[in-house]
């Protein structure tokens, strides 16, 4: 009886890998782009995103409606979930144009695959381009950003909040969320609640 229900449970979890890859192999390259954008916001925004891609002359394409004004997409290999003002500022940053004098804020919970933090079209790694790679963070968009006083330093530290792109007018400010809260805070936190 033990080996029977053994093996109806791996013969279930044969079938369940095999729906999942039938599934992937249905799933259109847009699906595919839906869930890695998706992936950039916290789940009670991404729930209610639209899904957008910003095409090389700086158009969009809705591939999702949304309802809670979050836009999530890849632009620059990176997956993010932008605001209204942010998505301003990215079709600005795609036209080359300057961004609108607006504050936008962004998510990028997945982190970044790296980007120079000196040239805003910088699309890889140069001797002299100040490369970065920034774990999970939120990106506070357009002008009004400079006043938060950040460091703009061309190497940028990316376990701290700092300028990217300082001195253009893409200027904005990366702000590391890390993985969660410090364990022990919390745990420090939550004892003290216990007495
Ligand atoms: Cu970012």
């Amino acid at each position: 009886m033990r080996t029977l229900s053994v093996s109806f449970a791996a013969a279930v979890s044969l079938l369940m890998v095999a729906g999942i890859a039938e599934g992937q192999k249905k799933s259109s390259s847009d699906a595919q782009y839906i869930a890695e954008s998706l992936s950039a916001a916290p789940k009670t925004i991404a729930k209610n995103a639209a899904v957008v891609r910003i095409e090389k002359d700086g158009s969009m394409t809705t591939l999702r409606q949304g309802k809670n004004g979050f836009s999530c997409m890849i632009t620059a290999n990176n997956r993010m979930c932008a605001d209204a003002n942010s998505m301003e500022f990215f079709q600005a940053w795609a036209k080359h144009q300057n961004p609108p004098d607006k504050l936008g804020l962004t998510y990028m919970l997945g982190g970044d695959k790296g980007a120079s933090n000196t040239d805003p079209f910088a699309m890889a790694k140069t001797a002299d381009n100040h490369w970065v790679v920034t774990g999970p963070h939120i990106m506070i968009l357009g002008p009004g950003a400079k006043s938060l006083g950040l460091p703009s330093n061309a190497d940028a530290d990316p376990s701290a909040p700092s300028m990217m792109w300082a001195g253009t007018p893409y200027e904005h400010a990366m702000i590391p969320v890390g993985s969660g809260p410090a364990t022990k805070t919390v745990s420090a936190k939550t004892d003290e609640m216990k007495k």
